[in-house]
């Protein structure tokens, strides 16, 4: 009998698909026809996190036969120059943007892109700022400052240790029962946070090396994993930085929340608070409400009209 089976992708690997049934059997699919669902090209049509249906052929392979509409998902530029996409992951809570302010030392421009491609489809960042225990006594300030600057632009922050248990037990709970996308950069312990939470899940977050002589970003594929307590951790080995679609620079304000806030205020509505009088975003950042770091990285991007971007 041809029984019709959902789950959700937890893995791809280009053309194999592991999707997980709701009774938790894990069936390795294939994907055959067209799936356009999104007025962007992407080079992968399913992507971690999607909810599948499969029919099992004649042959006895189970086939992707569906996808259900997405509420919400990632991209990245599948290469430099192509206007093609790749789709990250979809269906997801939230992202874990874990950093530190020292070893490794925190980059800015890194955090806000992130925070922009997320503002972008809608999806709720955390700010993880680990090692605490490293941090000493004159870096205190700095590290209220971080926290108040993302907190200000409305976002929430944990600050942890993995060494003495800080913030660990807020960290759970923040994961606990949604589908969190993982980032950051290398070194700054999200694989040591993931095992604290749950020892034994080996899970990578390592950095692959990703370009090949063509330029092309190799592709390395986000993976899915379920913890004890109920939370589903997106790791996506060697892609940190994330796109937007159709990228219109005029549209970057939208993506600082504590911009978005105060742009109805600007004298002129197509302002983009870069030189035009009356500027309330411009204002905002002379008074301090808006921190001046922030401001500084809209700049870039909408200079560069870039969010996406490597960072080692
Ligand atoms: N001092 C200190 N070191 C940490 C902490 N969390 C992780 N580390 C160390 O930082 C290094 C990188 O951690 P890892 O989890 O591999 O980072 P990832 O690349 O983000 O997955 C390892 O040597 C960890 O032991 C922490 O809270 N405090
Ligand atoms: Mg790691
Ligand atoms: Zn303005």
């Amino acid at each position: 009998m041809n029984r019709v089976h959902t789950g959700v992708v937890i893995k791809s690997t280009g053309s194999r698909y592991r999707v997980k049934t709701p009774s938790g059997e894990i069936l390795n699919c294939i994907l055959k026809g067209r799936f356009r669902h999104l007025k962007i090209k992407t080079t992968n049509p399913v992507t971690v996190g999607d909810t599948v249906e499969i029919k099992k052929d004649a042959a006895g392979e189970f086939l992707i036969s569906k996808i259900d509409k997405r509420h919400n998902y990632l991209v990245r530029k599948s290469s430099k120059l192509s206007k093609q996409y790749h789709l990250v992951a979809a269906n997801i809570d939230q992202i874990m943007l874990v950093a530190t302010l020292v070893k490794p030392k925190i980059v800015l421009g890194f955090i806000d892109r992130v925070m922009v491609s997320a503002e972008a489809y809608a999806i709720p960042v955390t700010l993880v700022i680990n090692k605490f225990d490293l941090i000493e006594e004159k870096q205190l300030s700095k590290l209220a400052n971080t926290v108040a600057t993302y907190e200000g632009a409305g976002y929430n922050c944990v600050v942890t240790s993995t060494k003495t248990g800080e913030g660990v037990d807020e960290v759970k709970e923040m994961l606990s029962n949604k589908r969190t996308v993982l980032t950051g950069q290398s070194g700054v312990g999200k694989s040591t946070l993931i095992n604290t939470l749950q020892p034994g899940l080996d899970i990578k977050t390592a950095e692959v090396s990703i370009s090949n002589e063509k330029g092309r970003h190799t592709t390395t594929f986000a993976e899915m994993h379920r913890l004890d307590f109920g939370a589903e951790i997106i790791d996506t080995p060697g892609i940190r930085s994330f796109g937007i679609a159709d990228f219109e620079r005029e549209h970057l304000g939208h993506y600082f929340p504590e911009m978005r806030a105060l742009m109805h205020q600007c004298k002129f509505n197509n302002c983009v608070h870069v030189n035009e009088p009356g500027c309330a975003v411009k204002a905002a950042v002379e008074s301090g409400e808006i921190a001046a770091t922030r401001y500084i990285n809209y700049l870039e991007m909408y200079e560069n009209e870039n969010v996406e971007k490597e960072y080692k």
